[in-house]
């Protein structure tokens, strides 16, 4: 806290709405509920729109949807207007697209940004919340929205000796707007997940020596991004009202889904011509759009696991270095898969090297470099790609206080308790934008939010349509559904693997699996019905 803080009395606001966060699903709440008529005010941690694309500037960084569904549905004529470069855009080209929309539609008018909200308490007495900000602002709103994002709570581990490297360090969630010039220099990374598999190959071919700090092999299928064609465009144009229908009702929120065929009862020459021919497509169809008993069916799954554990003996030239990159022990899957832009590869470079974390772990960081059980690898820099505290960690870290002043950290210490993954029984009228029991990260994301979105502002609208104040989940359905969330899960594989969906890379968080596996559109049809049900579960007052 500054001086100014300390001594100046907090500035009072009162408005209908409070909406944290300006990335997709901020922007979009926020020009849904100034179309309603509620007053707003939108507070945003970054100095502009973007979220996730604003803080993740990491080389490499692009998206693992297609471009022509990685993108807002809610106005015809923006879809026409924009034109998307290529398949999988970059994180720059997003960032431009999020921009152009909040300029658009005037969006940044309701935003304060550099201000991070340091607290949200419940009042009872007057049914209101009361938002702190770190520019010693509080603003009083009937409804808090949190549009804060799945994978926005950065995580570095803790490492002996950080605190002594002489070089810079990065985490790839929090890159440097200026960019990062890694040309001659030795750098270390930490990290095979996504951001780790979409960065390596880029730094590699920058800097003068990379060394990959491997603790778990991950499975990873290409993306065979490519530019789109103007015929392709065309089609797309056509097409796109289509194409998002079928989006909205899909398993993954993706224009595809599984097929009405199981791997193991398929001819074994036809099911290599499958997974050959998705293989080339590239993408997540190869897994998502593939056979429906992969993720459920063991057996199933490692036939789609030994592919892939195929294709990297295939493509990485050393044995052991390809020994050491493949994936055992655990369903392909069941870690969110990868997609790639030549990450196996890399690994045939002479200025790549794999240490393998499992074989030597890491002892220390050192000045020059990091110190594993069996050397010293001398560094100029390091990237942790280490991930995030998922779906839950951005909520907590809000501090926000329910009924009682109850902090949803407690509530949530045995693992989130939510009802739909929107509203938590305790926290009247705080609506979480891809909370946890909400399908979110297992969907393609900007479908997962405008669907939110909408059905929150439905309600919201009805609460005004009745004259109600207050709504909030009753603590039976949200017991019923956090049992129906686990139990989906304990269908499928998911469970059985060390994930961020399952909570495993937070030392000390709860091994809960975190998001709605029952499919989109199924998860759509819940919603809907519950709405058309007089919002069955919550009590409206
Ligand atoms: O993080 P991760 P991410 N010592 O948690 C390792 C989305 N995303 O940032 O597997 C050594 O997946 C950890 O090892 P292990 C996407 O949903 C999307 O890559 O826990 N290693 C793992 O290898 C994605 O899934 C896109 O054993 C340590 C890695 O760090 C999610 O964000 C792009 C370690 C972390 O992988 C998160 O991806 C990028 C330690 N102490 C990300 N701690 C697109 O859509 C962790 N690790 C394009």
């Amino acid at each position: 806290m500054n001086s100014s803080e300390a001594t100046a009395p907090p500035k009072k606001v009162k408005v209908d709405a409070v909406v944290i966060g300006a990335g997709f699903a901020g922007l979009y709440a926020a020009y849904r509920l100034r179309g309603m008529g509620l007053s707003l005010r939108a507070f945003e941690r970054g100095q502009d729109v973007g979220g996730t694309w604003y803080w993740n500037r990491y080389p490499g960084a692009s998206s693992d949807s297609e471009s022509w569904v990685y993108a807002y549905t809610f106005s015809p004529e923006l879809e026409q207007e924009w034109e998307w470069s290529c398949r999988f855009p970059g994180q720059a080209e997003i960032l431009r697209y999020l921009q152009h929309v909040a300029t658009r539609f005037d969006l940044r008018r309701s935003f304060d940004f550099g201000t991070r909200v340091t607290r949200a308490i419940y009042d009872d007495a007057s049914q209101r919340w009361r938002i702190q900000t770190d520019q010693g602002e509080e603003v009083e709103c009937r409804h808090l929205i949190t549009a804060v994002g799945c994978l926005s709570a950065a995580q570095v581990p803790t490492l002996a000796g950080l605190e002594d490297f002489n070089g810079r360090w990065f985490h790839t969630g929090e890159w440097p707007h200026e960019g990062v010039d890694f040309s001659g220099m030795r750098v270390g990374i930490i990290g095979t997940g996504s951001s780790g598999i979409q960065s390596i190959p880029v730094i590699a071919r920058e800097a003068a020596h990379v060394t990959v700090f491997q603790r778990t092999p991950n499975f990873s299928v290409p993306a065979r991004n490519a530019p789109i064609s103007a015929a392709h465009r065309a089609t797309l144009k056509k097409k796109i009202m289509e194409i998002r229908e079928t989006c909205r009702w899909s398993t993954i929120g993706q224009p595809y889904d599984w097929r009405d065929v199981d791997a193991l009862s398929e001819d074994p020459t036809a099911l290599r011509r499958q997974f050959e021919a998705d293989w080339k497509k590239g993408g997540f169809e190869w897994m998502f759009g593939s056979y429906r008993d992969l993720m459920v069916d063991p057996k199933a799954n490692t036939l789609a696991a030994d592919f892939v554990r195929e294709k990297i003996t295939e493509i990485v030239k050393d044995p052991d270095t390809a020994r050491k990159l493949t994936p055992q022990g655990y369903p392909i899957g069941t870690k969110r898969l990868p997609l790639d832009m030549g990450y196996f590869e890399t690994f045939n470079r002479d200025n790549v090297t794999l240490v393998d974390l499992r074989e030597t772990p890491i002892d220390t960081i050192v000045a020059n470099g990091i110190r594993t059980s069996e050397r010293t690898y001398p560094l100029d820099a390091i990237v942790f790609a280490t991930g995030f505290d998922a779906l839950t960690g951005p909520l907590t870290r809000l501090n926000i206080y329910g009924r009682d002043g109850e902090p949803l950290a407690a509530k949530w210490s045995t693992g989130p308790q939510t009802y739909l993954g929107i509203c938590t029984h305790g926290f009247p009228n705080l609506f979480m934008i891809t909370g946890p029991g909400s399908p979110s990260v297992l969907g393609n994301m900007p479908t997962s939010i405008e669907q939110h979105v909408d059905w929150i502002c439905d309600l919201l609208g009805h609460l005004e349509a009745t004259g109600a104040s207050l709504v909030e989940p009753t603590p039976e359905a949200e017991l019923v559904w956090g049992a129906h969330v686990k139990a989906l899960a304990d269908a499928t594989l998911f469970p059985q693997t060390d994930s961020w969906y399952m909570g495993a890379n937070i030392p000390g968080k709860p091994r809960v699996f975190l998001p709605y596996i029952g499919g989109f559109g199924a998860y759509r049809k819940v919603c809907d019905d519950i709405a058309e049900n007089n919002y069955e579960g919550f009590r409206i007052e």
